[in-house]
């Protein structure tokens, strides 16, 4: 196969690995994210910046439109700066929680325990913000379009979710809403927009988490199989 665009590519062979193997990492994959929680109750440990900086590069691993990686990662472990974010986060929280949050939305959120009291953002030793970048800077000062911001960003968010859980650390995305105060806090170009608040720690000691289930196979897939996977699958 050969391709019509002015890049250069190089190859990419990694050996093939027998389907059996192949069977056996998909199910190692599942029950390694499957122990992932979201985590509100942080221990106040430190961690090695070193550890954030690689979190950090394996979520700039995603994919992304046009391959422009539209995003930026701010990382925060000055107490100072973290006290300033909890307390203009819970301040938006507060009427959140108060006025502008419908009924329903406080309804399917009552399971979880969540209010506007945000210990984490001091708790956790690190808060990671992510930025979507709307458009991007060429060297020369011009705009450079970025495309599919949202799912670009999603996806980071994602690789980064799975390296910190991986690390044996966890996360939470946190939306405090809205988060325009996070691009005033770190300083950030008004092409970006902040987009997930992720404090990133050991859990504490005494963590607890919402007891949840996950949606079975059949509630979250349709399959549309040829006739020989049908058959396997029998
Ligand atoms: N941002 C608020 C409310 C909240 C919203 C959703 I959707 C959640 O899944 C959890 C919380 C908060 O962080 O409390």
């Amino acid at each position: 196969m050969s391709h019509s665009g002015s890049g250069r590519h190089i190859p990419y062979q990694p050996a093939r690995i027998p389907i059996a193997e192949v069977h056996r990492r998909a199910a190692t994959a599942l029950a390694e994210l499957d122990t992932r929680r979201s985590v509100r109750m942080f221990d106040t440990a430190p961690v090695p910046r070193r550890i954030i900086e690689d979190l950090i590069r394996t979520a700039s691993t995603a994919p992304s439109g046009a391959h422009m990686q539209p995003w930026h990662f701010a990382a925060v472990s000055d107490p100072a700066l973290k006290a300033r974010i909890r307390d203009a986060a819970e301040a938006e929280e507060r009427k959140s929680y108060a006025h502008r949050m419908s009924d329903e939305w406080k309804a399917a959120l009552a399971p979880l325990g969540t209010d506007a009291h945000k210990p984490h953002l001091t708790d956790a030793p690190w808060l990671v913000v992510l930025f979507a970048q709307t458009w991007g800077l060429n060297p020369d000062g011009s705009r450079c379009k970025h495309y599919y911001v949202s799912e670009s960003v999603g996806i980071a968010a994602g690789f980064f979710i799975a390296a910190v859980h991986r690390a044996g650390l966890c996360t939470l995305p946190h939306t405090p809403s809205p988060m325009g105060f996070l691009g005033d806090l770190l300083s950030r170009p008004r092409q970006e927009r902040a987009t997930l608040l992720l404090p990133v720690g050991f859990p504490a000691a005494n963590c607890t988490v919402p007891e949840i289930t996950r949606k079975p196979l059949i509630a979250v897939s349709s399959w549309f199989e040829s006739p020989h996977d049908a058959k396997a699958s029998e």
